[in-house]
């Protein structure tokens, strides 16, 4: 019998794509995806779709008992942005979600988890190149604190309870098909979305601010790779640095302008801007590479040449 997969935070920018590769990969109805609303009705209208609420243990379990789910990717998070204006939310959402869903493991309703921590655990007092593995980690965001503390919960449930939970850290997603929601690296989606709509964007980062990132199909392959990857591989139960590429909305810019040469920019730095600077330049991921054999394909130019074509034809 296949594996039969729940997706929590189905309808958001990464648990919308990872639900449509799961289904291509385990078959539309090995894979359940569920979300708090109806918001995205490409995932309502795709397969199997469930209201759980992530922060209600009950209803989260009623769902997982009335599929036999073994695997649940815990999608639902509220990102860093949003988290400043939210702070106590931010807290309840991140944090009840994770341990939902690591009960519902230890308790033996699942086998697996996945859950996703980001580049935000680090924070100032972290050396901002090539960032290791293990170093100083002093978030200074609601959402950064919210991964970090959770990071340290899956190694505890890992070790003392045996819950095969798997973990990395996301930099900056872009992606053409669901918009993202309250992230500091949302502007490198936006960008490309005005820069058809629009010709032109107003970039809420100074324009040297270089930020770890990545093209979802890489992410998605990451994701899946470290989940299906043996056990024994998976040798850090905190969570994964994770890399692909690295730049600055100025990159971008020059970037852009090789396809479309009249796109403009301009610059007008608000509360993002702290968040930011307080995030690595770029990730040291060996140990993702060694342990499971990750590589990334996309180039800054080769996410530039896909966004532009996808969203032309979107917006067409
Ligand atoms: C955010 O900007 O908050 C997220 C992240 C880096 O985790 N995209």
């Amino acid at each position: 019998m296949s594996e039969k997969i729940l997706i929590i935070g189905a309808c958001g920018q990464i648990g919308s794509e990872l639900t449509f590769k799961l289904r291509e990969e385990y078959g539309a109805e090995n894979v359940i995806a569920s979300d708090i609303s109806y918001s995205n009705l490409d995932i309502v209208n795709s397969g199997n779709f469930e209201i759980v609420d992530a922060q209600d243990y009950s209803s989260m379990k009623t769902c997982v008992e009335k599929y036999q789910i073994d695997t649940v990717y815990m999608m639902a998070a509220m990102l860093s942005a949003t988290g400043e204006k939210y702070p106590m939310k931010a807290w309840d959402l991140n944090m009840l979600s994770l341990f939902n869903v690591l009960n519902l493991a230890r308790a033996k309703f699942i086998k697996k988890v996945f859950w996703p921590s980001s580049i935000a655990v680090f924070g100032k007092t972290t050396p901002v190149d090539f960032t290791p593995q293990y170093t100083i980690m002093e978030p200074s965001t609601v959402y950064g604190i919210t991964k970090q503390v959770g990071e340290r919960w899956c190694e505890y449930y890992f070790n003392k309870y045996n819950v095969d939970v798997r973990s990395v850290r996301y930099p900056g997603i872009i992606s053409w098909k669901t918009l993202p929601g309250g992230g500091t690296t949302d502007y490198a989606v936006d960008i490309y979305h005005k820069a058809i709509t629009e010709g032109k964007y107003e970039c809420f980062l100074k324009p040297d601010t270089k930020l770890p990132m990545m093209y979802m199909d890489d992410a998605i392959k990451a994701t899946i790779d470290l989940m299906q990857a043996p056990a024994e591989s998976v040798k850090i139960r905190s969570s994964y640095n994770l890399a692909a590429v690295s730049f600055t909305p100025e990159d971008m810019v020059k970037s852009i302008k090789k396809v479309r040469p009249d796109f403009e920019i301009s610059y007008k730095p608000d509360y993002r801007q702290d968040i930011a600077d307080s995030w690595p330049n770029s990730i040291n991921d060996s140990y993702a590479r060694q342990d499971w054999g990750w590589k990334h394909e996309f180039s800054l130019e080769a996410i530039t040449k896909d966004m532009l074509s996808e969203l032309e034809q979107k917006y067409k």
